[in-house]
């Protein structure tokens, strides 16, 4: 973890984070499509994230929009179209119910009674995330893509934060490479939360292990 960050209270008024794979976490849907009856579920799994990621990039490049969810089960059918569509509908379902990091609940905790304004920008249209976040007991504000109708890592998508705090003074929190060197192409504060996949290609402005790691940065 970098040391610079670890003061300051007030230094944001805003932080907005990522929602799947950095509170969420995406590992646990391996066993829930293995209990729906995928071969190799740890493949399906990432075949399927990436698959999704890639179908809103190609959204995104030919200027068309459709809901995540769609995208979700449009991209779950073209990696694995042997599966049955009511099987495909079961395991896409599965997104709206995946368990928080664990890591999740006590910085989500520390941060509320801090009082630290918290939201999500998200992919995900605002009907997953709210329904993601009952799932897994976190509450938060909530903004979506769907607000503008373009994918992450459009400019637009990170602009829409804007509306809310100024731009020096918001947290962008992702543990998605993309993510978090789209945002910092937009010239805002980062902070990448390594889960152990890929880094960013661009520094993020901290970096840390864990949301606990981050609250102790950001709350000092
Ligand atoms: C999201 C994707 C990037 O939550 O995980 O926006």
């Amino acid at each position: 973890m970098e040391r610079a960050y670890a003061s300051p209270m007030a230094r944001y008024d805003l932080l907005a984070f990522d929602l799947y794979g950095t509170l969420l976490d995406l590992a646990p849907l391996a066993g829930r499509l293995r209990a729906l009856g995928a071969a190799d579920p740890e493949k399906l799994l990432k075949d399927w994230r990436k698959a999704q990621l890639e179908r809103t990039w190609h959204l995104n490049e030919i200027g068309k929009y459709e809901p995540f969810d769609a995208v979700t089960a449009n991209a779950l059918a073209q990696v694995a179209p042997e599966i049955d569509a009511k099987t495909r509908a079961r395991m896409a379902d599965e997104w709206l119910t995946l368990p928080a990091h664990a890591d999740a609940p006590a910085a989500f905790k520390a941060m509320a009674a801090a009082k630290v304004r918290c939201t999500i920008l998200s992919n995900g249209t605002a009907k997953m995330i709210r329904a993601a976040l009952t799932a897994a007991k976190l509450d938060m504000e909530v903004r979506s893509v769907d607000e503008v109708k373009v994918y992450k890592p459009d400019p637009r998508v990170y602009a829409l934060l804007d509306s809310m705090a100024p731009r020096e003074r918001t947290l962008f929190v992702s543990s998605n490479p993309f993510d978090s060197d789209g945002c910092k192409r937009t010239g805002r504060i980062v902070a990448f939360v390594d889960r152990h996949g890929q880094a960013p290609t661009i520094a993020p402005d901290l970096r840390v292990n864990s949301l606990t790691e981050l609250v102790k940065a950001v709350l000092g």
